[in-house]
């Protein structure tokens, strides 16, 4: 049985993640921490405390005095808003993370911590971006992102903490909308869809990019936990995608359930010019042989599901 605390619980991946947690290992068995407090069920179904991830004084006693024994860190800011605020984004992403995993050494816990397609750049192979490859890129939020992979596999061999990682491609869900991020159009597609029957994106036809539906995300985090260790080679970077697509394909997906949806563009050139150096699509070989990693839902099956989500919960 686990315990396990989570950091940016209310975040896009916490407010889903706490849930299924409490309902695999039990309500008490899950801390979630975020840096502020709501009304929402993350904060009400189970331990919550208030946590600033650059205090590390503080993580520490929260993860003693539940006596955990995994930590889940999420705490991030997403790529725009990093590009946005360069110097902040490395404080919070970075303290943030070495703060988490001198928790798990100091507990001996076990540790996951997402990375992600940013930690790739314009010169990494942009089709089928194998595991291990040219990682250099132009983004602060990629430049934490392979930091971050890299200290956890530091962590794992220097400290024999049992570190964890995916690189997590964009992430679609209609639970709890992200924020800052570049794959986000593919969220507001759905929800301007059910609204508006229109979107306008601020990411270009004909760009593309992984993406995976929430609830094969949160199997990958649990499978990837559970996974046997002594399978792992690649413990804290495993490429995982479900899908590779660009707003046109998401569009006409949509159109079989919305048939007059209208998509239109007004390219923002900054989100622009980090989707542009970040891979068309990746090879997730690596989570399939070492750990079985696969997911439910391809486009056409999560465009089905989400609409029908969404409806209930907007109209
Ligand atoms: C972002 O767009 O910043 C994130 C990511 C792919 O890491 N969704």
């Amino acid at each position: 049985m686990k315990k396990i605390l989570v950091t940016g619980a209310l975040g896009q991946i916490g407010s889903e993640l706490i849930q299924k947690l409490r309902d695999t290992y039990g309500e008490d068995n899950v801390v979630a921490t975020d840096i502020r407090e709501t009304e929402a069920d993350v904060v009400k179904s189970g331990p919550f405390e208030l946590l600033d991830v650059t205090d590390g004084k503080r993580m520490y006693e929260i993860a003693k005095s539940y006596q955990v024994d995994s930590v889940i860190h999420l705490a991030a800011l997403l790529s725009a808003t990093a590009e946005a605020k360069p110097l902040f984004a490395w404080k919070i992403n970075m303290d943030g993370l070495l703060n988490a995993l001198e928790v798990a050494r100091e507990l001996k816990t076990q540790f996951f911590t997402p990375s992600s397609i940013g930690a790739f750049g314009p010169t990494t192979p942009k089709d089928l971006t194998p595991q291990n490859t040219i990682q250099r890129p132009t983004t602060m939020y990629g430049i934490n992102k392979v930091t971050g992979e890299l200290l956890s596999d530091y962590y794992h061999q220097k400290f024999g903490v049992d570190t964890r990682g995916l690189r997590f491609p964009g992430l679609i869900s209609y639970v709890t909308p992200p924020g800052g991020g570049t794959t986000d159009y593919a969220v507001e597609i759905y929800y301007d869809a059910v609204k508006k029957g229109e979107y306008t994106s601020y990411i270009a036809k004909g760009t593309f990019m992984d993406m995976m539906y929430m609830p094969d995300a949160l199997n990958a985090i649990i499978d990837l936990m559970e996974a046997d260790a002594s399978k792992l080679k690649h413990r804290n970077s495993f490429n995982v995608t479900a899908m590779s697509v660009d707003p046109e394909a998401i569009a006409k997906a949509i159109r079989k359930y919305i048939p007059h949806f209208k998509l239109d563009y007004q390219v923002d050139p900054i989100r622009q010019s980090i989707a542009d150096s970040w891979p068309n699509s990746i090879d997730a070989s690596s989570a399939k042989e070492e750990w079985g990693f696969k997911v439910a839902y391809d486009l056409e099956k999560m465009t089905e599901d989400i609409i029908k989500k969404l409806k209930d919960k907007l109209l």
